[in-house]
């Protein structure tokens, strides 16, 4: 018996030697220690020796058993460490490498362009006024002094709605509805979206505005060209040549166009200014005392002049891009330029 105790203390020492696997030590611990285990059928055995031999027999297994139990233990805490080791041998940092650069949005160029010229008209003293994309023919029209059946209304196509209700055309709308809450002076510039049911390399039904609006005592057509040459030379540069061309507008009398001075040929003609060697920029015009009437201004007391200008040309001009689409397709490529 002894022998046997001697032989399976020798045999399992040299299997614990042998193992290296966790899965393998766990196994081991069942076949030695378990309770179908070659030890515990030993001691099973143990009620069979004479009684004399019981204790020392009966300690020896007890030391045999706690010896491979603990081997294996330790083993087992052993194989637990080094794996924690690798594990953090593997995630090891090396802080000196660069890191990886990270990509950054830009401004959008009508974005950027509307803020700039946010930004010259505020210098200005010019506040900043909004309101609803989706209008009541009223504000969009007939406020403005174009009545049902009038040639203006084909001046620019119109996505209805209802048929009292439209997507604006223009950021006019906004003007009125300032007048009729406010009464003068006004100083207002109102950005934002506008429809018009066009599509070619010059347009898209939606595009971006800003208009500006001025009333108080004793405003001129003076007044009307100081701001916008101002205007115009903060963003095309302070040599700009401007030129003022009489034209019409319902809500407007008398009414102008202000050209510059084609930026791409300087006047001598190329595929930009179409060889006119001038490029149309933004309507403009005294506010025409029908529409004052209108919002309840008194057109003896007041006076004043608004005007017009649409972002994409004025971004197409300045960035020197030729195709109005190219605003609206989100290429990366496109964008990453600004
Ligand atoms: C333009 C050209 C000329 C304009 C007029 C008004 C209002 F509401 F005061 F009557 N707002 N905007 C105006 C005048 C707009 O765009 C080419």
């Amino acid at each position: 018996m002894r022998q046997t105790l001697e032989e399976l203390q020798k045999k399992a020492a040299d299997e614990i030697e042998a193992a290296s696997s966790r899965e393998e030590f766990l196994a081991l611990r069942t076949r030695y220690l378990g309770r179908k285990g070659f030890l515990t059928d030993v001691l099973r055995k143990l009620k069979d020796v004479p009684p004399e031999e019981k204790p020392l027999l009966g300690k020896l297994s007890n030391d045999i058993k706690k010896t491979i139990s603990e081997r294996i233990d330790r083993a087992i805490e052993h194989l637990d460490s080094e794996g924690k080791s690798d594990i953090l041998l593997k995630e090891t940092i090396d802080v000196t490498l660069p890191g990886r650069r990270t990509k950054y949005g830009k401004i959008h160029p009508v974005t950027r362009v509307m803020g700039e010229i946010c930004e010259i008209f505020s210098i200005l003293g010019f506040s900043i006024a909004e309101g609803p994309e989706v209008e009541l023919d009223y504000y969009n029209f007939e406020a403005l002094n174009i009545p049902p059946d009038h040639p203006a209304r084909d001046m620019h196509d119109t996505f209805y709605v209802t048929d009292n209700i439209v997507l604006r055309t223009h950021t006019s709308p906004v003007q009125i509805r300032t007048m009729e809450k406010q009464d003068p002076p006004v100083r207002i510039i109102s950005p934002g979206k506008v429809y018009r049911p066009d599509s070619d390399i010059s347009h898209t039904p939606m595009f971006h505005q800003v208009e500006g609006l001025l009333v108080d005592k004793g405003i001129t057509f003076g007044d009307l060209k100081g701001v916008l040459t101002y205007f115009l030379r903060h963003v095309f540069g302070k040599e700009t040549v401007l030129r003022f061309r009489p034209s019409y507008f319902p809500f407007t009398e008398p009414s102008a166009e202000v050209d510059i001075r084609c930026v791409m040929c300087g006047g001598a003609g190329c595929r930009v200014c179409g060889q006119g060697g001038w490029i149309e920029i933004l309507g403009s015009g005294m506010v025409d005392p029908e529409v004052f009437k209108v919002v309840g201004y008194d057109p003896e007391e007041y006076s004043g002049f608004a005007f017009g200008l649409g972002v994409e040309r004025i971004a197409m001009l300045k960035y020197g891009i030729s195709d109005i689409r190219l605003f609206f397709e989100g290429d990366l490529r496109f964008l990453e330029q600004f």
